[in-house]
């Protein structure tokens, strides 16, 4: 390996190793019914893992670009919009149900920063598949996981320009699956598909053109071997009780 790589090397799996695991784990962030509520954190939340832990499939370059690059400039950028106003004391879900009263400061900052804390924590190295109840829920709505599967991924693909594909909680308690633009989410009021967020999967270009360019297919077909089942089983507990 040559020197210069090899430092660079090194220096990546020393900024890992500083990233502790703990993550959301600061108290302004409680996990409840979406699986990220409570009023907005006041210090940038660590990635929930380390940057390389999801290759090949997620590149570590992309990941550290994608969370210390776009991630934390969403975060400043809504901590800015909202100080001083009475958004700081908010939870992010009431945030999000008021948004059309709100700037599209909050909206577009506070979404990604939302977003993407919502998308990390469903991403894991290794995915183990759905648990029983959620397996059920999919072949009930969907026929079977590869209808789900298909549906999900044709919602990804054709979302034009930027955005986040998602699978929600509807208001009947049904599974569904849909886009939103830009930074936008189920929750916010504004949004044309409603409901309690599961499972998303950014499809901005920032989230994969570094390894897969404009082939963005590939990179959601890649997306199925690292989503966090447990993750997204907890969240539907905790949508069919609220
Ligand atoms: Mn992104």
């Amino acid at each position: 390996m040559e020197r210069r790589k090899f430092f660079k090397s090194v220096g990546l799996a020393a900024a890992a190793a500083y990233i502790s695991p703990k993550v959301f784990g600061s108290n302004q962030i409680t996990v409840k019914s979406t699986g990220i509520e409570g009023v907005p954190a006041t210090e940038f939340p660590a990635l929930p893992f380390a940057y390389n832990a999801l290759e090949p499939h997620i590149d570590a370059r992309t990941m550290e670009i994608h969370y210390d690059k776009h991630h934390r400039a969403y975060f400043t950028n809504f901590t800015a919009a909202i100080k001083g106003t009475p958004l700081m004391g908010a939870t992010m879900t009431s945030i999000f149900e008021s948004m059309s009263k709100q700037s599209d400061a909050v909206r577009n900052n506070g979404g990604g920063y939302y977003n993407h804390l919502f998308f990390w924590k469903n991403l894991i190295a290794g995915s183990a598949g759905p648990d029983s109840e959620v397996s059920a829920a999919i072949t009930k709505t969907f026929g079977s996981f590869d209808k789900f599967r298909e549906t999900f991924n044709a919602a990804a693909k054709t979302r034009f320009g930027s955005g986040w594909a998602w699978l929600y909680l509807n208001s009947d308690k049904n599974l569904a699956v849909g886009s939103t633009p830009n930074q936008d989410n189920p929750i916010m009021d504004i949004s044309l598909i409603k409901g309690t967020p599961l499972l998303t999967l950014d499809v901005w270009e920032h989230a994969y053109y570094l390894k897969y360019q404009n082939k963005r297919a590939v990179y959601i077909d890649a997306f199925w071997n690292v989503i966090n089942w447990e993750e997204v089983g907890k969240r539907y507990q905790q949508a069919l009780k609220s």
